[in-house]
């Protein structure tokens, strides 16, 4: 197992029900260290760069509306495995499939509004890390 970052966005629905410390508590408890973060409200320009892997996808439109519509909270978690340790405390990206206990399981009401991003590969992780953090705003500790 090696030491790994990974982008955790916290998605405007999870925001919008007041659940950033529930959530960061889980990555906490999980051994994960939140190295980075910040609040923000993505513009449309920001969101579609970021999802831009599904430009085609009929649910693109859609998806950019909803990651635009409150603000959010992207972090940098850092920790043994942490990319694949993420995506097991999220779940499956639709919460009706995702396994009970997990984040989109007891946050996310459907697929479109499904309260956390995780970077799906080392690939994905350096570029979404990059996207959202200059390496001065990284904390390593
Ligand atoms: O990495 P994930 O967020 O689990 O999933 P992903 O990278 O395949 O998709 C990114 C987001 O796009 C996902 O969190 C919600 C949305 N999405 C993915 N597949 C569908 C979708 N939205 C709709 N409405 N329908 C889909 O099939």
């Amino acid at each position: 197992m090696a030491t790994e970052r990974t982008l955790s966005i916290i998605k405007p629905d999870a925001v919008a029900k007041n659940a950033i410390g529930d959530i960061i508590s889980r990555f906490e408890k999980a051994g994960l260290k939140v190295v980075a973060a910040k609040m923000l409200h993505l513009s449309e320009e920001k969101a579609g760069g970021f999802y831009a892997e599904h430009k085609e996808r009929p649910f693109f439109k859609d998806l950019v509306g909803f990651m635009t519509s409150g603000p959010v909270v992207v972090q940098v978690l850092e920790g043994e495995d942490a990319i694949a340790k993420n995506r097991e405390l999220m779940g499956a990206t639709n919460p009706k499939e995702a396994a009970p206990g997990t984040i989109r399981a007891d946050f996310a009401e459907t697929i479109d509004a499904n309260a956390v991003h995780g970077s799906d590969s080392p690939a994905s992780a350096e570029r979404e890390v990059a996207y959202f953090f200059s390496a001065d705003e990284i904390c390593p500790r």
